[in-house]
């Protein structure tokens, strides 16, 4: 703590009240991960979440239409927004520029304007002040009254009162910050993940363009990395993102748009003819992981009146089974976003919405607007209800096939899979699976763990494709069907057919071992897809890692060093054999079974010295569309993408 005498532009000392301040703040200093979730590359992100939710509320009270993200040479981020400006008059009872409040008093932010939807709870909205307050130098200019101003901070705290210093034709507000070390485990940040969550927001918020331009990667013609997100049509256009590598069942969305009970609800739809669903839902921006009551309206409003239009229209009348609410959302992707002014987020990672106003209100728009739309489209009516007969059928044959699975005794207690090495802890905290793929490589993995806490379970080659199988196929895999005996997971209660009981999980950290090759990463993605869409909690959980086995062994004599990247190769190619490369031994590993069991250890499986890296949803729309395109029908795009990144995208190193 500094400044203990400062002067602010009236001439008043303004001691009292900064210390106040710098209390707060040091508050969200020494437990960060409170403020922003953690210190590792999600809290880092969420700076910048923070900062720009700022530039979105002004734009959604209707001043801002502009907001330009850069990422600086030295990974500072600056955030800009063609708004008001954020006022800088003197506060009365603080007795300092409200500029100065804003930026360094804990939730200071909503007060100015009551009445926008900003979020109380969660992970967003704490304020901009907790940026500041992690960061090791922050600036802000604020444009206005035909004035420029600025005050600078130094991990939140100010350098100098707030002063103008110039003129201005525009308004706005330009906020620079640094993060800082001393919090943040990593500073580097990720161009694709924050283009993720600018996209999101461009199509949840249409008319608003967002641009980010990263001043870290200049182009060959001198040009910086950069991309412009705009959406005209919201969640419409959502939805053609997410869906546009699938086939389409009906041409259009259906899309509602309005407010009911005061509450404002935008809704987009499409069926496709694949069998997952495929929901994302958000309140205020903020993307509800978890659910909750606008969810729930949802579904209900569309069980409801699909259910009443088809019953109605005799169409339900030769059926012998009953229908369940999946088989009305099987095929069907949906956007749901709301706005709630005070909302009650809930569950395990806060983002599940509690306010049961919000349901109804939901439930109600929903009906009113589909049975419109169903009487006005008759033909895309019957082929919505055949999809639901056809969704029924599948899941009543999906259940005989798992009931027979379950008499069997492949789910039972009955015993494991004859191919696991288990391993001979039982405490689920401690215990580590790896999926290993190639019987070969499972020998090898079996040879060199440590058989305490490490089991293994090998892949026969490549598994199947659970984006393109019907459900009720899934289960006819037997190393899906080792994979779920192995974890001990069960699933298909009688009421959810999809939820999966993680009671009785037997390993807390689930590895998917694979050769570093294309084929090695084509396995992993296949193995990822059938955890995102079967077991998404065992990710949620945090409980999904990917194993980084070396690339190249290179020896010189009796040194020898592994790398895994084409630069370490090259660095160390040079430090053991100097200006002369051909003195080193270099080996590149092609698959995991070209290592010995001592090799596979050191290098991969010992947690003194592996590097896993964990699988996280950051964005699950983002992580959706990347799953359906790279293993759905259409290659064009899988290519694209397959060029365009050399690893996953939605994982943390
Ligand atoms: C409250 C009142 C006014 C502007 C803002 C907040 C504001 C905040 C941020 C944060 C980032 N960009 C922003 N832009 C504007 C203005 C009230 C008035 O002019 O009467």
């Amino acid at each position: 703590m500094s400044e203990k005498l400062n002067k602010t532009q009236s001439g008043t000392t303004y001691t009292a009240a900064n210390i106040t301040v710098l209390e707060g703040l040091e508050a969200v200093r020494k437990r960060p991960a409170m403020y922003i979730g953690d210190v590792n590359m999600r809290g880092l992100h969420h700076l910048v979440y923070e900062v720009v939710d700022n530039s979105i509320d002004e734009a959604l009270a209707g001043y801002c239409d502009k907001i330009n993200v850069t990422i600086l040479e030295n990974n500072a981020i600056r955030v800009e927004d063609n708004g008001r400006g954020i006022p800088v008059d003197m506060h009365e009872k603080e007795n300092r520029s409200a500029l100065e409040v804003v930026m360094t008093v804990l939730h200071a932010g909503g007060k100015f304007d009551k009445g926008s939807y900003k979020v109380s709870g969660g992970l967003h909205g704490v304020g901009v002040s907790c940026v500041n307050a992690l960061s090791i130098h922050t600036k802000v200019v604020v444009e206005r009254g035909g004035k420029k101003y600025e005050q600078e901070y130094e991990r939140g705290n100010p350098k100098y009162p707030v002063r103008e210093f110039g003129t201005t034709q525009r308004t706005g507000t330009t906020t620079e910050f640094q993060p800082d070390p001393e919090i943040f485990t990593t500073l580097i940040y990720d161009y694709d993940t924050l283009c993720s969550r600018l996209r999101e927001l461009a199509f949840l918020n249409k008319g608003i363009e967002l641009t980010i331009t990263d001043l870290r990667t200049q182009n060959e013609d001198g040009t910086y990395l950069h991309d412009r997100f705009y959406s005209e049509n919201g969640l419409k256009d959502f939805i053609e993102y997410l869906d546009g590598t699938r086939e389409k069942l009906i041409p259009e969305p259906i899309c509602i748009d309005g407010e009911k009970n005061g509450i404002p609800i935008e809704i987009a739809m499409q069926y496709n003819t694949t069998f997952t669903e495929n929901l994302h839902s958000y309140v205020n921006n903020i993307n509800t992981h978890e659910g909750g009551t606008h969810l729930q309206g949802f579904r209900q409003g569309m069980t409801r009146t699909l259910k009443g239009y088809a019953t109605k229209e005799g169409m339900f009348e030769k059926l012998k089974f009953e229908i369940s609410g999946d088989d009305f959302r099987e095929g069907l992707t949906a956007v749901i976003s709301v706005k709630v002014a005070e909302p009650q987020f809930e569950g395990q990672t806060k983002t599940k919405l509690g306010n049961s106003e919000v349901t109804s209100a939901v439930s109600q728009m929903v009906s009113e607007l589909l049975t419109n739309y169903l009487e006005e489209h008759p033909k895309e009516a019957k082929q919505i209800v055949d999809k639901v007969i056809l969704a029924a059928t599948a899941r009543h044959a999906a259940r005989k096939a798992r009931d027979l699975v379950q008499r069997q005794g492949v789910f039972g207690s009955l015993g494991l899979p004859g191919k696991l090495a288990d391993c001979s802890h039982n405490d689920p905290a401690l215990c580590e699976l790896f999926l290993v793929e190639g019987d070969s490589a499972g020998g090898t993995a079996k040879q060199g763990r440590n058989r305490e806490y490490q089991a293994i379970l090998p892949l026969r080659g490549k598994i199947l494709n659970v984006e393109k199988a019907m459900p009720h196929r899934v289960l006819d895999s037997d190393e899906i069907k080792n994979i779920y005996t192995a974890l001990g997971v069960t699933i298909g209660t009688a009421e959810d057919a999809k939820a999966l009981n993680l009671d009785k999980l037997r390993y807390h950290k689930v590895v998917i071992m694979t050769d570093a090759d294309v084929d090695g990463s084509h396995i992993a993605t296949l193995i990822l897809t059938f955890f995102f869409r079967y077991m998404r909690e065992l990710i949620e959980h945090g409980y999904v890692y990917i194993a980084t086995p070396p690339l190249y062994l290179i020896q010189r004599g009796k040194q020898a060093r592994y790398c895994w990247t084409e630069q370490e190769r090259e660095q160390i190619t040079f430090e053991l054999g100097g200006e002369d490369a051909s003195k080193v031994d270099i080996q590149r590993y092609k698959g995991l079974g070209e290592m010995s069991e001592h090799q596979l250890w050191e290098t991969t499986m010992d947690p003194e010295r592996r590097t896993l890296r964990q699988v996280t949803i950051e964005n699950a729309s983002a992580a959706d569309r990347v799953f359906s395109m790279l293993m759905g029908d259409e290659v064009p795009p899988r290519r694209e993408f397959i060029e365009a990144h050399a690893t996953y995208a939605n994982i943390d190193a």
